[in-house]
């Protein structure tokens, strides 16, 4: 069983007799049917963009609606968030909150409307202060920076649905690693879906758009060019390398 699953529900007996068939599910944090990904970032704590990019590989896995909330922007430099929006604007939608300006929380909940939305992301980003916004009548425990590694403490420890705007949202356990999904290394050029989008373009479909050369690869080329955000695919490339390694491992 997992947070978030469809269940019949013998009320006599008080027992769930089935679970429905799952659109999806996550193990870490554990749920299921998720139909919004809310990946919360912000200036404080550094973002990890390689976790931002696991989880924007999972969403694309299991057929869940990313959207990206840079929050804490009173704290955000000009240059921060050109960067942020620079390597996620043509991949994912963006939204910039800040707590205390509740208005520019205000656009969240439309996304909410007829969704299960999750909060994730690094500990310490926001996600339960947003949460608190979004549900005043439900206070989260909100954690403190610590001030000694400005990494922030976990405080959120279990996982919790509710109702609202037309929806449902979960705040979630935080979580600093996330393992891909298990998925081909094949697979992975899907999940990027600005590489997918050049990928068209190679000579060879075999192509893994890293050995090739320029001229064979469109990939690589669009890289060069500036139309893939170098930084992202750096990453596409840490991760085929990471997928390899596993695959081999497992039929070595
Ligand atoms: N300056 C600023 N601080 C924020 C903002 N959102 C959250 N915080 C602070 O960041 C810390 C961690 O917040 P919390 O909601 O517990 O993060 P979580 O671990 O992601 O649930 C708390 O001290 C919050 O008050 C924001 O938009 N701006
Ligand atoms: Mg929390
Ligand atoms: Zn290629």
């Amino acid at each position: 069983m997992f947070v978030g699953d469809y269940v019949e529900f013998d009320k006599d007996q008080n027992v769930i007799e089935s679970v429905q068939e799952r659109k999806n599910f996550t193990i870490r944090p554990p749920i299921a049917n998720i139909d919004k990904l809310f990946i919360v970032l912000a200036p404080i704590p550094q973002p990890d963009f390689m976790l931002i990019d696991k989880l924007l590989v999972q969403c694309q896995v299991f057929n869940i609606v990313p959207i990206l909330i840079v929050n804490k922007k009173d704290l955000a430099t000009p240059t921060f968030i050109k960067d942020v929006e620079s390597q996620y604007k043509s991949v994912v939608k963006i939204y910039k909150t800040d707590i205390v300006d509740t208005k520019s929380i205000e656009a969240l909940k439309k996304e909410i409307k007829g969704n299960l939305c999750v909060f994730v992301g690094q500990s310490a980003v926001g996600k339960s202060s947003l949460t608190n916004i979004l549900l005043p009548n439900v206070m989260r425990e909100v954690g403190q920076l610590s001030a000694k590694n400005n990494r922030g403490k976990n405080c959120t420890r279990e996982t919790v649905i509710y109702n609202a705007f037309g929806g449902k949202i979960a705040d979630t356990t935080g979580f600093s690693a996330l393992e891909l999904p298990y998925i081909q290394k094949e697979q992975l050029t899907d999940c990027y879906l600005e590489i997918k989008k050049y990928s068209v373009g190679c000579n060879y479909n075999t192509c893994n758009h890293f050995g090739e050369a320029e001229n064979i690869c469109a990939v690589k080329r669009a890289v060069k060019e500036g139309k893939i955000p170098l930084k992202r695919y750096q990453r596409y490339l840490e991760l085929y390398k990471q997928l390899k390694e596993k695959q081999e491992k497992k039929y070595g």
